[in-house]
């Protein structure tokens, strides 16, 4: 059987590239009929520095965006992650199936520890709780986007590894990966850079809580080029195409739909068509964003019973993880 798993790690604000990129599909895949299981990822958080307080509000925050987005805690499951310890068990015995060289390649790796004095151990083993955030309930399918694709390879690897060395536990994990480019939105500021939630620049995203003047103004101010007409062609001119790509996500249009409503229009008065869009779009998710925060009781009832069938899941995949390795059974 199908099961869908993703996270959300609770480092910042939600934005559109979230919304559009993950939100949004994993709701999707619920009305397709789809096995979701969607986690907030506060593990994975502790790569990065963060206030215990900062944490636990993010982490609330972020279910609750989870929710306003349409995922329903009768048909997925949404639970945070630390809540089922499996994650990290699964994790130990897979670390010491990989390799310290294959980690260390690892593009988004080098990236990140170039930039660090002190590159903590975690950050080497992200990948691999990844693999274990998916393995731990036999996820078939993992909605990413393509920047993903080499850590969920890291995944298949692991599996083939754990294979060889103790019997057959886990399914490949495969990529879902959309057609729509809802997988790369790009900063409103530098759109050779992916929107993102750490970006020193909060003119560089739209957040789900901005109202309707905000997004309108961070619009007006996103970086396009000097040719004023619309076109699509997200390689040479990312900067209207990422435009163009959130004025169809918004709308459910396909890029050339949306070049019809913009012609004749410049870029600039082609913004203010997108920032309506997008108004349209954000004002129905911000208001239940709004009415969700005021009801953290509801949230943690949610996530509890999220962890509790999460649990269920994990422990029937860890008797046979423990039985093949030797692992005493603790159901
Ligand atoms: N710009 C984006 N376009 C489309 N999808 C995106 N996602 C993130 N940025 C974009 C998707 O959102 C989910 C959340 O992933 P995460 O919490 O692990 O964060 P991230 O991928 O590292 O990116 P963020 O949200 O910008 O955070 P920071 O700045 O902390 O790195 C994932 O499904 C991701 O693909």
């Amino acid at each position: 059987p199908r099961r869908v798993v993703t996270g959300l790690q609770p480092t910042g604000e939600l934005h559109l590239g979230n919304y559009f990129g993950a939100l949004r599909r994993c709701v999707q895949l619920q009305e397709q009929g789809e096995d979701v299981m969607v986690f907030i990822a506060d593990l994975h958080s502790f790569t990065g520095r963060q206030e215990a307080g900062e944490r636990q509000s993010r982490t609330l925050q972020a279910a609750a965006a989870v929710l306003a987005a349409g995922l329903q805690p009768e048909r997925a499951v949404l639970f945070v992650q630390s809540a089922v310890a499996r994650h990290a068990e699964l994790c130990w015995l897979l670390a010491c199936l990989a390799t310290h060289a294959r980690l260390a390649h690892l593009p988004q790796y080098k990236e990140k520890a170039a930039t660090m004095k002190e590159v903590p151990v975690g950050l080497l083993l992200y990948p691999v709780l990844q693999a274990a955030d998916i393995l731990v309930y036999r996820g078939t399918h993992v909605p990413v986007g393509a920047d993903q694709a080499q850590h969920l390879q890291v995944a298949a690897q692991l599996v083939r590894t754990f294979h060889h060395r103790y019997g057959r536990a886990f399914p490949t994990p495969r990529a879902l990966l959309p057609d729509d480019g809802s997988d790369r939105i790009r900063s409103l500021r530098d759109p050779s850079k992916k929107m993102s939630k750490s970006d020193p620049d909060p003119k560089s995203r739209i957040l789900l809580t901005d109202s309707d003047d905000v997004i309108r103004l961070k619009i007006r101010k996103a970086v396009t080029d000097c040719n004023p007409q619309v076109t699509f062609d997200p390689e040479g001119r990312a900067g209207v195409s990422n435009l163009v790509r959130l004025h169809c996500l918004a709308r459910g249009l396909v890029p050339e739909e949306a070049l019809c409503e913009a012609e004749g229009l410049t870029s600039a008065q082609y913004k203010e068509v997108v920032a309506r869009a997008l108004c349209e779009c954000v004002a129905p998710v911000r208001a239940r964003l709004c009415e969700l925060a005021a009801r953290p009781r509801l949230l943690h009832e949610v996530l509890r019973h999220g962890a509790a069938r999460a649990r269920r899941r994990a422990d029937e995949v860890y008797e046979r993880v423990a039985e093949l390795t030797g692992l005493p059974p603790r159901l």
